[in-house]
C-alpha cells in the first residue's frame, strides 16, 4: 500500500493521545468547592498547549453521587453539581475549535437505584422494568450466595416490595443492569446515539467485561454472552461513527484484548488492562494487603501485551487515573528523584506502541496523600477502613495500605497555581488539596523548558513527527537485566531506542552506543553525551532515520 493510502487507513486514535478528566477535582467556575464543565471549558488553552487530542470526562450525568458519578440516575442529562446539558454542549463545540474531542464514560453495568428504571423495578415483580435488573428469590437475611460487592459487604440487598434480592457489584446504590433483557440493551444503544449525535468523540466504558454476569454460577467478568452484547452493542452505536471506544477490562488477558480491539472494529478500538497495574496485588488477598513490585514482571506484562498485540489488536497505555495511586509514587520516587523519575516514566511508555492517555496532574508529577482518616471522601475507602477495623487490624495497618493505594490518591484537587486552595477553587474544597502545591503547580511548570509538563508537551509532539511510534515494531533489549528497561521500534524508515534507569542507583549501561547519525529525541538529564553509567531514573530516547 502506498504511504498516502496506508495514513487514509490509519484510524485518528492510534496517533492520539488522550487526558483524563476526573471533573470534580480539575477545576472549580463558581466557587462552591467542586469541579465543574465551566471550569474545564476555562482550562482548554491549558490542554492545547499541552497538545493532547482527546479528554476522556469521567462520568458528568446526573448522579446521587454516591460513587462519585459512577451512579447514573439520568443517562441524559448532566448532574447540576457540573452544570447543565447547555454546558456539555459548549464543552463539545468549545473544545473543538481547540482541536479537542470528547470522550464520554457510559456506566453500563449498573445504573443508581435513584434511577427511574430502578425506581420502577423495585414496585413489584410484574412492573415492565423489573427485569431490567438482577433479581433472585430468597428469604429475608438468607443471601442467594456469599458473594461480596466490590466496595464491601454482600452483593445482594433485600427489596421487601418484590421480596426479592437484587445484585450489586458495587455499592448497594448500584444495582446491576441485566443485559440478557434485549428492551434494556435497545434503551442503552438509543441512549449512546443520543449522545453520538450531540458529537462526541467517543466512550470509555466503565467495568465492560462484566456486563455479562451470571451470578447463579458466580461469573462476573468475561460471561459467555459478553462478546455477542459487545458486537452489538458496536453494531448499533459505535460503528455509525469515526469514534474511539475504549473498555475497562481487569480481567482481560492478550487473547481477550485481541478479540475486543479486533482490527475488523467489530468491539471497541482498546481496552484498559491491568496486569502491569496489579503486580504488587497478592493472588487470593485484597489490594489493601500490600506487595513489592517486581520489575522483572513489570517487563515480561509490558514485552507480552507489545508483541503480541502487533497488528492483531491496540494497547491503551497508561500509568494513572482515577482508581490509582500516583505513578510518581508508586514507581517512582516522590521525594529526591522526583522530577527525574516522572520523566523516566513518561518517556519509557510514550515509546511504545499504543494510544496513551495522561490522568489530570500526571503531566506535572502529582504524588500520593496522606489525609487523616476523617479527610478520606471515596466509598470504597471509607468502608474499608470501617470493615478492616472491625476484623482487627490496628488502625497504623489500615493507614499504611490507604496511603498506599486508596483512590482518593488520585482525586486530590488540580494543582494549577501556589496560590490558595491551589488555585483550584475560591472556596472550601470538597476534598483536600495536597500541601505539595506550592512546589508542584501548573504556573511554575508551563514555562519552563525542564519541567515535567514540558516533558509530557515533548513525547506527545514526538509521537506526532515520528511514525514509527504509531507503527513501529516493539523489541525488548536486555530482558533479564534487573534496573535497565530499554527497548527499540523499528518500521522502515526510523528505529527508536528508549533506554531507562528504573532505579535510584546509577547503573552500568548496558547498552552499546547508538549511530553517530542517531538523534537525542529526548532525555531527562541536562547533559546529553552518551555515558557508560546511567544515572538515578535516567532516560533517553534516540531516533534513527534508516533514510539516511
Ligand atoms: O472501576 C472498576 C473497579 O473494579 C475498580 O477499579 C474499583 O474502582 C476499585 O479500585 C476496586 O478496588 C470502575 C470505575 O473506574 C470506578 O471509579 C467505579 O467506582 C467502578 O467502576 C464502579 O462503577
Ligand atoms: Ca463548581
Amino acid at each position: 500500500m502506498a504511504d498516502k493510502d496506508m495514513a487514509k487507513q490509519v484510524k485518528w486514535w492510534k496517533s492520539a493521545v488522550i487526558y483524563q478528566i476526573y471533573p470534580r477535582s480539575f477545576a472549580d467556575s463558581n466557587g462552591d468547592g467542586i469541579g465543574d464543565l465551566q471550569g474545564i471549558i476555562s482550562k482548554l488553552e491549558y490542554l492545547e498547549t499541552l497538545g493532547i487530542d482527546a479528554i476522556w470526562l469521567s462520568p458528568v450525568c446526573r448522579s446521587p453521587q454516591d460513587d462519585h458519578g459512577y451512579d447514573i440516575s439520568d443517562y441524559q442529562d448532566i448532574d447540576p453539581m457540573f452544570g447543565t446539558l447547555q454546558d456539555m454542549e459548549t464543552l463539545i463545540a468549545e473544545a473543538k475549535r481547540h482541536h479537542i474531542r470528547i470522550i464520554m464514560d457510559l456506566v453500563l453495568n449498573h445504573s443508581s437505584d435513584e434511577h427511574f428504571w430502578f425506581q420502577e423495578a423495585k414496585k413489584s415483580r410484574e412492573n415492565p422494568y423489573h427485569d431490567y435488573y438482577v433479581w433472585r428469590d430468597g428469604t429475608e437475611g438468607e443471601f442467594p450466595n456469599d458473594m461480596r460487592a466490590a466496595f464491601g459487604g454482600s452483593a445482594w440487598e433485600w427489596v421487601p416490595e418484590v421480596q426479592q434480592y437484587y445484585f450489586h457489584q458495587f455499592s448497594v446504590k448500584q444495582p446491576d443492569l441485566n443485559w440478557d433483557n434485549p428492551k434494556l440493551r435497545l434503551e442503552i444503544y438509543n441512549m449512546i446515539n443520543w449522545w453520538i449525535e450531540k458529537g462526541v468523540g467517543g466512550f470509555r466504558l466503565d467495568v465492560i467485561d462484566q456486563i455479562a454476569k451470571e451470578p447463579d454460577k458466580r461469573i462476573t467478568a468475561n460471561g459467555p454472552r459478553l462478546h455477542e452484547f459487545l458486537r452489538e452493542l458496536s453494531r448499533e452505536t459505535f460503528q455509525k461513527a469515526d469514534l474511539v471506544t475504549v473498555g475497562e477490562t481487569w480481567g482481560a488477558t492478550t487473547e481477550l484484548a485481541k478479540l475486543y480491539s479486533n482490527p475488523d472494529n467489530s468491539e471497541l478500538s482498546m481496552v484498559f488492562q491491568f496486569e502491569h497495574i496489579c503486580l504488587d496485588q497478592i493472588p487470593g488477598k485484597e489490594k489493601w494487603d500490600l506487595a513489592p513490585l517486581p520489575f522483572l514482571k513489570l517487563k515480561e506484562v509490558f514485552e507480552r501485551w507489545q508483541t503480541q498485540l502487533y497488528g492483531e489488536g491496540w494497547n491503551s497505555l497508561f500509568w494513572n487515573n482515577h482508581d490509582l495511586p500516583r505513578i510518581v509514587s508508586r514507581w517512582g520516587n516522590d521525594e529526591k528523584y522526583w522530577a527525574e523519575s516522572a520523566k523516566m516514566l513518561a518517556i519509557l511508555l510514550h515509546g511504545m506502541q499504543g494510544t496513551p492517555y495522561i490522568y489530570q496532574g500526571e503531566e506535572l508529577g502529582m504524588t500520593n496523600i496522606c489525609y487523616e482518616i476523617e479527610e478520606y471522601r471515596d466509598i470504597e475507602t471509607l468502608n474499608i477502613y470501617r470493615e478492616r477495623l472491625e476484623k482487627g487490624y490496628t488502625k497504623e495497618e489500615i493507614m499504611r495500605s490507604l496511603y498506599a493505594r486508596s483512590r482518593d490518591n488520585a482525586r486530590t484537587p488540580m494543582q494549577w497555581s501556589d496560590g490558595e486552595n491551589a488555585g483550584f477553587t475560591a472556596g472550601e474544597p470538597w476534598i483536600k488539596v495536597n500541601p505539595n502545591y506550592r512546589e508542584i503547580n501548573v504556573a511554575k511548570q508551563i514555562g519552563d523548558e525542564d519541567s515535567i509538563f514540558s516533558c509530557y508537551q515533548k513525547l506527545i509532539r514526538l509521537r506526532k513527527e515520528y511514525s514509527v511510534f504509531v507503527d513501529g515494531i516493539f523489541r525488548m533489549l536486555c530482558r533479564d537485566h534487573e534496573a535497565v528497561f530499554a527497548y527499540t521500534r523499528e518500521n522502515d524508515d526510523y528505529r527508536l531506542l528508549v533506554i531507562c534507569n528504573f532505579f535510584d542507583k546509577p547503573t552500568a549501561n548496558p547498552l552499546e552506543k547508538p549511530e553517530e547519525s542517531a538523534k537525542l529525541l529526548i532525555c531527562n538529564y541536562g547533559d546529553t553525551v552518551w555515558s557508560t553509567t546511567l544515572r538515578p531514573y535516567e532516560a533517553r530516547m534516540y531516533m534513527e532515520d534508516k533514510r539516511r
